[in-house]
C-alpha cells in the first residue's frame, strides 16, 4: 500500500497499560524472560512489579546498581540501601534492582543488547499489569561542539544519516520506525535541570550509531578508513543537522518505547567534545562525577512526580 514506507508509530496509551503488539504472545502457555531469568510460571510478576512507575535503564550494571542505591536514599526509603538485591542474579546478561516504584536495569552496549532487554522488559511490564510507566535511559555519550559534562536531553534520536528513524530488519525486510521521544517529558526534565542548576543541560538531537570507533568518526580505532578532514566535515554536518551528542542505543529505545506506548526519555551526559578529540582522557574522578549528573536530574524528576520535593 502507499503507506508502506511511512515509519511505524503509535500514540500514548489510553488506559496507561503497555501495548504488546504481538498476536502470538497470548497463545504461549508460559512466557520465559530468558535474559532476566524470570518467567510467568516461576514468578508472580504482578506482585513483584505491579507498582512500578519509573524504569531507568543504562549501559553498565555497576552504574545501575549505584543509581538504585542513590534513589533509595533520595526517596527516603527505609532500611539500608545496601541490601538492594539484583533481581536478575540468575543471569549475568543484565542486572535489575527495584526501589519502591523505581526499577533500575542495565542494558549493555549497543542496539542489539538494549533491544533484547527492551523486548523482555516490555513483556514484564505487560505481565505485571503495570500502568502509566515512564522510562528513561540515563547514559554517557560524546558531545559535538558542547562543553564536556553537559547533559543532553534527546528530542529525537537520529541514525548515522541524521534521519529520525530506526531500521529494523524483520525476516528479509527493512521495517522503518519513528524515533521521536516524548516532548512534554523532555521539557519537564529540562525544567528540573534549571531547578538543580549545577551543570549545563540542553535539549538536542542524539545520533545513535552501530560502533564506537569508525561508526562515530573516530580516528583512534583499530581500523580507520577516512581522513581527519572527512571526520570533521561529518561531525560538522551532524552539528548543523541539530545533533548535539552521539551514543549507541537511542534509536531503537525511542522506536520500541513509542510503539509500546511508554512515555520515554533519553538523558545522556557528554564525556568529551568530539571536535576536540576522540579519546576519553578526563580523570577517573571527573568521569564518575559526570556520570552522576543524569542520575541527579532523574532523581529530582521522580521526587517531583511523587510529590517528595
Ligand atoms: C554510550 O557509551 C557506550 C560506549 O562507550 C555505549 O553504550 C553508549 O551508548
Ligand atoms: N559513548 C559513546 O557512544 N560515544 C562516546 O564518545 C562516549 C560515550
Amino acid at each position: 500500500s502507499s503507506s508502506a514506507s511511512l515509519p511505524e508509530r503509535d500514540s500514548y496509551g489510553k488506559n496507561g497499560f503497555v501495548h504488546i503488539k504481538n498476536p502470538h504472545l497470548d497463545s504461549l502457555p508460559e512466557d520465559i524472560l530468558y535474559h532476566f531469568d524470570l518467567g510467568t510460571k516461576t514468578h508472580d510478576l504482578p506482585s513483584m512489579f505491579g507498582d512500578v512507575k519509573f524504569v531507568c535503564v543504562g549501559g553498565s550494571a555497576n552504574r545501575m546498581r549505584a543509581f538504585a542505591l542513590f534513589i533509595h536514599q533520595e526517596l527516603g526509603l527505609e532500611g539500608e540501601g545496601t541490601e538492594v538485591a539484583d533481581i536478575c542474579a540468575g543471569t549475568d546478561r543484565y542486572s535489575m534492582y527495584k526501589v519502591g516504584p523505581v526499577l533500575s536495569i542495565s542494558h549493555g552496549m549497543g542496539i542489539p543488547s538494549i533491544s533484547i532487554m527492551l523486548h523482555e522488559l516490555i513483556k514484564l511490564l505487560h505481565h505485571a499489569k503495570c500502568r502509566d510507566v515512564t522510562i528513561i535511559r540515563i547514559g554517557t555519550s560524546g558531545g559535538i561542539g558542547i562543553e564536556p559534562g553537559t547533559v543532553v536531553i534527546t528530542d529525537v534520536a537520529v541514525d548515522s544519516f541524521f534521519r529520525p528513524q530506526f531500521e529494523q530488519v524483520v525476516l528479509d525486510k527493512v521495517v522503518v520506525r519513528n524515533t521521536d521521544l516524548h516532548r512534554e517529558l523532555a521539557e519537564d526534565l529540562l525544567q528540573c535541570s534549571k531547578e538543580i542548576a549545577s551543570f549545563p543541560t540542553i535539549i538536542g538531537h542524539t545520533m545513535c550509531t552501530y560502533d564506537f570507533y569508525e561508526g562515530q568518526g573516530r580516528l583512534d580505532g583499530a581500523l580507520c578508513s577516512f581522513s581527519k578532514e572527512e571526520k570533521f566535515e561529518y561531525l560538522q554536518r551532524a552539528f548543523t543537522a541539530g545533533v548535539r551528542n552521539i551514543e549507541m542505543e537511542s534509536t531503537v529505545f525511542a522506536a520500541m518505547c513509542q510503539l509500546c506506548g511508554l512515555k520515554a526519555a533519553v538523558v545522556c551526559v557528554t564525556l568529551l567534545n568530539r571536535l576536540e578529540g576522540d579519546q576519553i582522557a578526563e580523570s577517573h574522578d571527573t568521569l564518575i562525577e559526570y556520570q552522576k549528573r543524569p542520575q541527579q536530574l532523574i532523581a529530582e524528576y521522580i521526587k517531583k512526580q511523587l510529590n517528595l520535593s
